[in-house]
C-alpha cells in the first residue's frame, strides 16, 4: 500500500507502528503534489491517507486500523472481553483527540521542537516540490502550525501550564502501568497501545523538549515506545489482565475529565451551531477552542458501542468510571447528530477533517 503522511505525523507513527507489527509492507509518500488524488479518492488532505494495490483509498487510523485488523487472524489487537475491548477503545480516543492539543503545543511553542520539526517537514515534504526559498517556508509553517494548533486551539498563556501538565500526567499513569506490565491491558499489545502511540512515537518520544522529559520521567514508557516499534505478534492467545486494576482506574479517571469533558462542551458547542467554544478542563479554560464536526461521530461511535454492552458490563465500567465526566458515555441527553459517515461505510467513505479543511480557522 501506499501510505501518504510524514515521518513526523501523529497519525501516520500510530498507523506505521500497526503495519509492522503485522507485517504489511507500505511505500511512504508524501501528501505535498498529491493533493488532488487524496481529495478525489479519500474526500480530503491529512496525514494518513492510504491507496491500496487494488486502488481503492482510505484514511482515518482508527477505522483503518479495525478494518485492517478485521483481516488478520488470531491473537487480535481488540479485546474479545468487552468491557476490557471498550477501555481500550477510551484511550485510543484519549489518545486520538485529547493528546494531539498538547503535543502540538510542544512541537509548536518550544523553540528548539518548532525549528526541528519545521525543517524536517520541508526537508521531507517542500523541498524540490514547491519553489519556495527555505526561510519562507520554514517561516510559513511555523505559522501555520502554532497559529492553528496551538494559540488557534486554545493555548496561551493562562492554559499553557495545562496542556504542559497534561503530557506528564499521560507519562506518569502510564509508567505505573509498565512498571507491572509490559503493555497497557496486559503482556500483549492492544488497540490500547497502537492509539498511544500516535502522540508518544512521533511527537512526545520524538520532538527534543518532550523526549528529554519521557527518557527522565517515565524511562518505561520510553521503553515501551522502542518495544512497540520492534513488535510482532506473540504465539498463542492474548495475555490481557483479568481484572481493571488500581493503575489503570487511575488513567481512566485521567481521560474522563480531558477527553470526556472536551467530548461533552464540544459536542453542546456543535449543537448550538458554535465555530468556537471556551473549554473547561480540571479548571483550566481553553479559549475560543474550534467546535470540531469529526469529534461529534468519535463521540457517536463510543456511545454506539456503549450502547451494544450487555448491562452487566455497563454496570462494571460504570463501577470503574466514577469521574462525573464519565456520564457523556450513558446520559440520555439529546447530541446533535454529526451526520458524518451515516452508512458506516467508513474508512473507505469520503472523510472530513478533525477541523474545518485542515487547520483550525483563523
Ligand atoms: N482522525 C484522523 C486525523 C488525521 C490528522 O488530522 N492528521 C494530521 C497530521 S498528523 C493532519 O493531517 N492535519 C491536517 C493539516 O495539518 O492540514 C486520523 O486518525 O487519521
Amino acid at each position: 500500500m501506499q501510505v501518504y503522511g510524514s515521518r513526523i505525523s501523529y497519525y501516520t507513527g500510530k498507523l506505521e507502528a500497526y503495519l509492522r507489527y503485522r507485517g504489511i509492507p507500505y511505500d511512504l509518500k508524501p501528501t505535498v503534489g498529491n493533493e488532488k488524488k487524496l481529495l478525489s479518492g479519500a474526500g480530503v488532505v491529512q496525514m494518513p491517507v492510504v491507496e491500496l494495490t487494488d486502488g481503492r483509498w482510505m484514511t482515518d487510523s482508527t477505522p483503518m486500523i479495525a478494518w485492517l485488523e478485521s483481516g488478520q487472524s488470531a491473537p487480535g489487537i481488540f479485546p474479545a472481553d468487552p468491557l476490557l475491548n471498550f477501555v481500550a477503545l477510551l484511550i485510543e480516543d484519549y489518545a486520538d483527540e485529547w493528546l494531539w492539543r498538547s503535543a502540538m503545543h510542544y512541537r509548536w511553542s518550544y523553540r528548539t521542537d518548532r525549528q526541528y520539526a519545521a525543517e524536517t517537514l520541508y526537508n521531507e515534504l517542500i523541498k524540490g516540490a514547491l519553489p519556495i526559498p527555505r526561510f519562507i517556508a520554514l517561516n510559513r509553517l511555523k505559522t501555520r502550525q502554532r497559529g492553528g494548533f496551538v494559540l488557534g486551539d486554545g493555548v496561551n498563556d493562562k492554559s499553557r501550564p495545562h496542556a504542559d501538565r497534561t503530557y506528564l500526567n499521560a507519562l506518569d499513569h502510564l509508567q505505573a502501568i509498565f512498571e507491572v506490565r509490559s503493555f497497557i491491558l496486559g503482556n500483549t499489545p492492544t488497540i490500547a497501545d497502537f492509539g498511544m502511540m500516535g502522540p508518544m512515537l512521533r511527537h512526545f518520544g520524538q520532538d527534543p523538549t518532550p523526549a528529554e522529559i519521557m527518557r527522565n520521567r517515565a524511562p518505561a514508557v520510553y521503553e515501551w515506545v522502542a518495544r512497540m516499534w520492534n513488535l510482532k505478534p506473540a504465539e498463542g492467545a492474548p495475555d490481557l489482565i483479568g481484572a481493571v486494576d488500581p493503575c489503570l482506574v487511575r488513567f481512566l479517571t485521567e481521560i474522563c475529565e480531558t477527553n470526556l469533558a472536551q467530548h461533552r462542551q464540544n459536542a453542546a458547542a456543535f449543537g448550538h451551531g458554535d465555530g468556537r467554544y471556551d473549554l473547561t478542563v480540571q479548571g483550566t479554560c481553553y479559549e475560543k477552542v474550534p467546535a470540531s464536526r469529526y469529534r461529534v461521530w468519535c463521540l457517536e461511535q463510543l456511545r454506539r458501542v456503549w450502547s451494544g454492552l450487555s448491562a452487566d458490563v455497563q454496570a462494571a465500567l460504570q463501577a470503574l468510571l466514577t469521574a462525573p465526566e464519565a456520564t457523556i458515555l450513558w446520559d440520555s441527553i439529546s447530541i446533535k447528530p454529526s451526520e458524518y459517515d451515516v452508512t458506516s461505510a467508513a474508512p473507505f467513505n469520503k472523510a472530513i477533517n478533525v477541523f474545518g479543511t485542515g487547520v483550525p480557522p483563523h
